[in-house]
């Protein structure tokens, strides 16, 4: 794109007519872009195989029951598993579908991606049928079992894994894709169906799942829906609560609730599949899933930007969203630390190799007429540029580029953990007060003395924050070297207490898992968490599904 840039005389006209400063930034990009691309490409077979989340396992995790002793204690009102049981799920499954009492085996379905939360189940279940979900609950339910619903396993609040001994039921098994319609666009799954292989199969189609996120290479359909995941293009295609059309449920009892032939309109009555999507697996258990999706955009550009301020990049986001309107899919922001800890992991330089800039931002545009979105995006950034908002900037030429540069945003929860841990806050506040939460956070670490980028005696490397400014979602993370009581402390119940005063709320994205099951006060009223329980207990009357975690 830049290089057809050049050859528009009207540009380089244009080009001409900037302030010095903006003259050699302009400049300054062209120069970089070839640079940095003869780079990436060697790389780039490197970066595909980031996309995929890989993980180790080590009994160095300590248990969550253990860490967190002071907060939680198993509920004596479950059964223990025994004998009995298993010879029951014995005979209703193959031996394939059961991982029992053997630590190793278990030992994936046990541990979080952050290697931050372990559970001690002894049962692994994989149902392959939803009629084998059905039977599964309903033997758990009369005999009060607990059991957490499973996906990918990429949940980032120890959600999707056990506290104590319940039962993991995981979805893995359940994976077939259902039908697709090429007119309406509407596709069924199974809830097991990974994210990545769903999309695959509707790029073959012209069409695009309508939601898309670093971990797509592990989670699973039924899992981005049980926690309501919003990814880095809701801005575009908007929330699952929209896209969803139906759902085939699993409840407490074994009761199969099937939504699954909705329409795109339908007001018959409540519409209950709303429920189930961020319900986290508390009340029932997603067996199917309906989703509206749009055509596959034919051109996709990506350009990544430097600013010197979090009031630019709030600028350039507002300009970007009336000049860029229709075609604008993504508008991600990343401080300059994140991209300095991304620098260490993928061990590479930064794209834009100038100089080191406070904040930097990811724009995509996806559309369907390539010069008409080149020429919409050409102009915007030649604007940006002019003005002096945009210092510096790189815009990727090919499929293999554009990926390269997605890196620098996607690898930034592999990279801030790399160096021992990390605590994460995924949450909403209204977009002029969003980067002040890392700026407190990081004050409040220094006053504790338990922050240094370089020093490894000190806990906390840094806190960083990165994130979905379109849907005014800030992630910060806190990198540390080790996970430690002493860090947690000072970080909650500050970071929610700072949130509330902002109106914010304390889970944009992730939900609440084990992690903010003590916090939702902080985002919901008495009245409010009343309801919610009233609703756990008409739909889980024994309690047993995902037990420990909010509510
Ligand atoms: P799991 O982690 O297995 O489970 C998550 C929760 O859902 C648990 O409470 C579990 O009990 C429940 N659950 C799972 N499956 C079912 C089911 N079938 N029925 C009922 N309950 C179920 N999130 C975002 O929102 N946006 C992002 O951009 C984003 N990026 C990420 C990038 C990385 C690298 C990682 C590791 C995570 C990211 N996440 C993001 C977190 C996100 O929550 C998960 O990736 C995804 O939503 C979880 O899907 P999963 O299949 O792995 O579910
Ligand atoms: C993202 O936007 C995910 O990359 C993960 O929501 C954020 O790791 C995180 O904190
Ligand atoms: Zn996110």
């Amino acid at each position: 794109m830049i290089a057809m840039l050049c050859s528009y005389p009207r540009c380089l006209d244009h080009s001409k007519s900037f302030g010095s400063h903006c003259y050699r930034n302009y400049f300054t990009v062209l120069g970089l872009f070839c640079v940095y691309f003869l780079h990436t490409i060697f790389a780039s077979s490197q970066y595909f195989s980031l996309l995929v989340p890989i993980r180790s396992y080590s009994s160095s995790v300590p248990l969550t029951a253990e860490t967190y002793a002071d907060k939680v204690q198993r509920n004596q009102a479950y059964k223990k598993l025994d004998e009995g049981d298993l010879a029951y799920f014995q005979s209703i499954l193959e031996p394939n579908q059961i991982i029992s009492n053997n630590e190793d085996d278990l030992a994936f379905y046990n541990e979080d991606w952050m290697r931050k939360y372990r559970g001690q189940s002894k049962l692994l279940l994989k149902p392959k049928t939803t009629e084998q979900v059905s039977e599964i609950l309903k033997y758990c339910n009369s005999n009060k079992l607990a059991v957490v619903p499973q996906g990918g396993n990429t949940g980032l609040v120890g959600g999707s894994i056990p506290v104590f001994d319940e039962i993991i039921l995981s979805l893995s098994s359940l994976n077939k894709i259902r039908s697709f319609d090429n007119v309406s666009g509407i596709f069924k799954c199974d809830a097991g169906v990974i994210l990545e292989t769903a999309d695959q199969y509707l790029a073959e189609q012209g069409y695009i799942f309508p939601l898309d996120l670093g971990a797509k290479g592990s989670c699973h359909v039924g899992g981005v829906v049980a926690t309501n995941a919003g990814g880095l293009r809701l801005i575009r295609y908007g929330s699952l609560h929209g896209t969803v059309l139906g759902l085939e449920v699993v409840l407490a009892d074994g009761t199969i609730v099937n939504s699954l032939d909705s329409l795109r309109k339908d007001n018959t009555g409540y519409d209950l599949k709303q429920l189930f999507i961020g319900s986290e697996g508390s009340l029932g258990v997603i067996t199917g899933v309906s989703i509206l999706c749009p055509a596959r955009p034919q051109a996709v550009n990506v350009a990544v930007l430097a600013v010197d301020s979090y009031e630019s990049v709030q600028k350039v986001f507002n300009d970007a969203r009336k000049e860029l309107s229709e075609i604008l899919s993504a508008f991600e922001f990343m401080d300059e630390t994140s991209q300095i800890l991304v620098s260490k992991y993928l061990k590479l330089d930064h794209p834009i190799e100038s100089d080191s800039y406070p904040f930097y931002i990811l724009i995509e545009t996806s559309g369907s007429n390539k010069e008409h979105d080149d020429e919409k995006l050409e102009t915007f950034l030649g604007n940006a540029m002019e003005n002096g908002i945009v210092l510096d900037g790189i815009i990727a030429q090919d499929e293999t580029q554009l990926r390269s540069l997605w890196n620098w945003r996607e690898n930034i929860p592999e990279a801030s953990q790399m160096q021992g841990g990390v605590y994460k806050y995924d949450v909403s506040i209204p977009l002029k007060d969003l980067y002040g939460l890392v700026e407190a956070a990081n004050e409040k670490l220094e006053a504790a003395g338990l922050v240094d980028f370089e020093d490894i005696s000190k806990p906390v490397v840094k806190a960083v924050g990165y994130g979905h400014i379109g849907d005014g979602n800030l992630h910060l993370n806190v990198a540390v070297r080790k996970y430690s009581k002493e860090v947690e402390k000072v970080l909650e119940p500050f970071v929610y207490e700072w949130i509330q005063s902002k109106k914010g709320s304390i889970s944009a994205e992730h939900g609440l898992g084990f992690q903010k099951k003590n916090y939702i006060q902080y985002s919901k009223s008495p009245v409010e968490i009343a309801l919610i329980k009233d609703i756990k207990h008409h739909y889980d009357p024994n309690g047993i599904l995902n037990p420990y975690k909010y509510v």
